[in-house]
């Protein structure tokens, strides 16, 4: 064959490099699920009625086989850019606030990002083939997943453990992955444009989506088993952080004390894993690597509610409320974007 014909050939015979990074087995199930454009790799798939990344998929597929739920494990879950590295920090501060009592400069958050101290389930402990020993890491276990809930392992359902979740308004998150994208996306796949990646969002093919899904799994679940669920909302925890730190801290089993409450605990922990002060650690401005292997930086941006008035027409906020209105109808679960 000539090499006008090889290289004719090549675009149609060469699988996307992504497909190199996962195992054999991997490849052969990617092969049979519906694909869609990707972000950071040149495709996602449908994997159990949510869009991934090969990697990601097969990090899960380990998780779903691996990971064992204890009773006591805490499970941080959300939709990305919902306030994941937010809610990460929360949780690990409030359960294991009696190990660092009176740390004001050594606590841990001052000096990892919340990602390291609070491991994905699908992006470190079961990533890159590997299969963690969990009875080797601190007790309670604190992990967190972007899966939606039904993809959780049984053990989950079957043990003891505290699933708490965030969900931020689509409007603010949408705004928020865009931006995230616009930064990560690598430069050898060429630029998606607001409109695409907005069309994307509003057809639920993003990481992790449809999002409705993924936050009517986790809503219903809350309300049909509200001591093992916890739903948060970020624009709550942004207006009253107090009230819902507390909320937080019994339902994990670990209320403030009389004596805490009086020696400002809850304001102390508020304080430190806020925006501003996260945002400026050095592990923050410097660091890299705390989920995959872009810079720590990145996961905080602006940390406001309402930025999505700054970026959205008229006509993508009726899309969009138009989405929401229908996919969430009869459920419950509504969001205030005025
Ligand atoms: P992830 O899902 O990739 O882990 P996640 O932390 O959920 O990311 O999302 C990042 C968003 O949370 C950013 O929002 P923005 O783009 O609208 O600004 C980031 O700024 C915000 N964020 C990060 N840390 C905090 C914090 N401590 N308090 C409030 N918002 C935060």
């Amino acid at each position: 064959m000539g090499i006008t014909k090889i290289l004719e050939n090549q675009p149609n015979t060469r699988s996307p490099a992504e497909l190199d990074e996962v195992t054999q087995e991997c490849r052969e199930l990617l092969i049979t699920l519906p694909k869609e454009r990707g972000w950071r790799t040149s495709n996602i798939y449908l994997y159990q009625k949510f869009w991934c990344q090969p990697k990601e998929i097969e990090a899960i597929i380990s998780m779903q086989k691996h990971y064992i739920a204890e009773d006591s494990d805490i499970i941080v879950s959300t939709i990305p850019k919902s306030g994941t590295t937010w809610l990460k920090a929360l949780c690990f501060a409030v359960a294991n606030r009696c190990l660092y009592a009176g740390h004001n400069t050594t606590h841990p958050l001052l000096t990892f990002n919340s990602h390291m101290l609070v491991p994905f389930l699908e992006y470190k402990l079961f990533a890159n083939q590997e299969i963690p020993d969990m009875s080797r890491l601190p007790r309670p276990h604190l992990v967190g997943t972007h899966v939606p809930v039904g993809a959780l392992p049984d053990s989950v359902r079957e043990s003891q453990c505290k699933i708490v979740y965030m969900v931020r308004n689509p409007f603010d998150t949408f705004v928020s992955i865009w931006h995230f994208m616009s930064k990560l996306r690598p430069d050898s796949m060429g630029p998606l444009s607001f409109q695409e990646v907005f069309d994307m969002y509003c057809r639920g093919t993003i990481g992790f989506g449809p999002y409705w899904d993924h936050m009517l799994g986790y809503w219903h679940e809350s309300l049909r088993n509200p001591n093992k669920v916890l739903f948060l909302r970020y624009e709550e925890m942004k207006e009253n952080a107090g009230f819902h730190l507390r909320k937080l801290a019994n339902f994990l089993g670990f209320p403030f004390s009389a004596e805490e409450e009086e020696d400002g605990v809850v304001d102390e922990i508020i304080k430190m894993c806020s925006f501003e002060q996260m945002k400026e650690l050095d592990v923050n401005k410097k660091g890299k690597g705390a989920i995959v292997d872009f810079e720590n930086k990145n996961l905080f941006r602006k940390g406001v509610v309402g930025d999505w008035m700054n970026h959205f027409s008229p006509e993508m906020v009726e899309r969009l409320s138009k989405i929401m209105e229908e996919k969430l109808a009869g459920s419950g679960l509504s969001f205030k974007i005025n």
